[in-house]
């Protein structure tokens, strides 16, 4: 066994586990009429109710005393010195410095890296506020009417989120996102487009991933188709990336890269110029609104003592549902339209930084890490997988987010949307006793052996855990919170856990598979051997390439 699983904190909170397995929710509020007061909490603008969770007091010492055990605040402060946390690329993970308003220093490395940070956000706001106003012309002389951002990963999901969970303040150019490398994406998103009036964004940390790079190189392809002339692909191409070479290689102009750096993750960069597009839709007071929000979080992280602090408390309450009652899955659960693609993100955020299998030192865990996120908006899913939340086998906790006011009020529409938001967790929490669910039946008029045979059907475990995340509305302070929030948390974890929440080895695997393979469906010989399987399906499409009828 590992020292984390035989350490005093883990040891404890394994003793406290059985006590806690087989008490019910309903028990836990009848005990403590102050539950909700004792077990809720507000940090900036995001206010968290934790007391429908399977904890007591006792708990929460217990897993805090894991968090000191883990010197969880000693590594929150190496974080945010930018030591080099991602051991196994030495590099720091400072994505709080793309947020640091203020006049102080913050370094990677020991170096001060505010003075780049502030060039770069100032170049943003130069070039978004000329493209917003028209005074940005294309090869015609004619205005922008479209921005086309085109990235992967960390390079699109945050900032796709964002805009869309902003699209209430865009008021400008319209912003599209193209990621797959399934022409499809690319080619339905040009069809509504004139080359003449659309920007192109190329968004690549590397500028080498494969995917992003061919639809850049279709997109320019496109653009000349019309244009004719390669001086103009100037006006309507423009990159961010830490590779300057690259960018000038691919033809963009120097002046028009918007540079970061190797100490932004590419899951933490919508803070960074990745986040242009934001600043293309909303405007840059949104969109420094947004990173404003963002370091209200990280301030709150850093400096409210364990037991007060959001970030934290979420963080090892997921612990206790991963490692002792053995959850594999999480579920997101946001009332907002706005927030379609907020778990698309979160789950890259914690999935890409905390799906690992071996320690900071490379040593094998013996115990789980990161559990599958999933989710989706509210009030959709209850017509679809809450089913198994409320009867299914399997044991997910979920986190509910909701504005209290909506940002597109229509009607009574909100007030209908905010009584599903209360009403799902109250249902996970009470269940359905079988008297309760018999004293239902009865009453609509059932009886005898139909009544005995509909009424297991009818019955609820409840018990089911939930965090419940408010907000006045969801504006770009209070977005940027709630980000910050998730990722605070997904370190946390990554501290318990003692794994390096800043690389990806998984991810870049997968890029190096597909360039080793992609020679082959042109007919070359693979370069090493392949399973009998992979081996016969490149037969059978290699086949099928070449002879369009699938004749074989
Ligand atoms: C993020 C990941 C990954 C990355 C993409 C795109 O943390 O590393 O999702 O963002 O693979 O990489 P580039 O930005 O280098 O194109």
């Amino acid at each position: 066994m590992s020292t984390l699983t035989l350490s005093p904190a883990w040891q404890a909170l394994a003793h406290h586990y059985p006590t806690l397995a087989s008490r019910h929710l309903r028990d836990l509020f009848a005990d403590d009429p102050d539950r909700f007061k004792r077990f809720s909490l507000q940090a900036g603008p995001l206010f968290l109710d934790y007391s429908k969770n399977r904890i007591t007091e006792e708990t929460l010492t217990l897993l805090l005393a894991l968090a000191r055990q883990a010197d969880l605040p000693g590594a929150i402060e190496h974080l945010f010195a930018g030591e080099k946390v991602n051991v196994t690329e030495h590099r720091a993970a400072l994505h709080m410095a793309l947020r640091n308003p203020g006049p102080d220093p913050m370094a990677a490395d020991g170096r001060d890296v505010m003075p780049e940070v502030r060039r770069v956000l100032a170049h943003m706001r130069r070039f978004s506020e000329a493209v917003r106003r028209g005074a940005w012309q294309g090869y015609t002389g004619l205005p922008m009417t479209d921005v086309v951002h085109i990235g992967i990963g960390g390079s699109d999901l945050g900032p796709a989120m964002v805009t869309r969970a902003l699209d209430a303040d865009c008021d400008s150019v319209r912003v599209h996102f193209v990621s797959n490398v399934d022409g499809a994406d690319l080619g339905r998103t040009l069809q509504r487009l004139r080359p003449e009036q659309t920007l192109f964004i190329i968004a690549s940390k590397t500028f080498t991933t494969q995917e992003t790079l061919l639809n850049a190189h279709s997109a320019r392809d496109w653009f000349l188709a019309q244009a004719r002339d390669t001086a103009h692909v100037a006006r309507h191409f423009v990159a961010v990336s830490t590779n300057a070479d690259a960018v000038s290689r691919f033809g963009i102009d120097p002046e028009n890269m918007f540079e970061f750096w190797d100490w932004v993750g590419g899951r933490y960069s919508l803070w960074s110029a990745i986040g242009l597009p934001i600043a293309l839709a909303v405007g840059m007071e949104r969109f420094e609104a947004l990173l404003a929000g963002a370091h209200a979080l990280d301030l709150h992280f850093r400096h409210s003592p364990l037991e007060r602090n959001m970030p934290v408390l979420l963080g090892l309450i997921g612990i206790w549902y991963v490692n002792f009652f053995g959850a594999q899955t999480h579920a997101l659960l946001p009332y907002d339209q706005g927030l379609v693609h907020f778990v698309s993100h979160i789950q890259q955020v914690a999935m890409e930084s905390n799906g690992k299998g071996v320690t900071r030192r490379g040593e094998p865990v013996d115990y789980a890490t990161c559990p599958v996120i999933w989710g989706g908006p509210g009030t959709n899913g209850q017509h679809a997988y809450f089913q198994l939340l409320h009867q299914g086998t399997p044991f997910v906790p979920a986190d509910f987010l909701a504005p209290i006011t909506s940002r597109m009020p229509l009607g009574d529409h909100h007030r209908v949307l905010l009584s599903n938001f209360l009403a799902q967790p109250e249902a996970l929490l009470q269940g359905k006793t079988t008297a309760e669910a018999r004293a239902e039946l009865l009453q609509t008029g059932l009886q005898g052996s139909a009544l005995e045979q509909l009424l297991p059907h009818k019955c609820f475990p409840g018990n089911r855990p939930s965090s419940t995340l408010m907000f006045q509305q969801l504006d770009p302070h209070t977005l940027g919170a709630l980000i910050a929030l998730y990722e605070h948390r997904t370190f946390v974890q990554s501290v318990i856990w003692d794994i390096n929440a800043f690389d990806q080895w998984g991810v870049e695997l997968g890029k190096a598979l597909a360039r080793n393979l992609l020679p082959e469906l042109s007919g070359q010989p693979p370069q090493h051997p392949h399973d009998a399987s992979t081996a016969g399906l490149i037969r059978h499409v290699t086949e099928r390439l070449q002879s369009p009828e699938g004749s074989s």
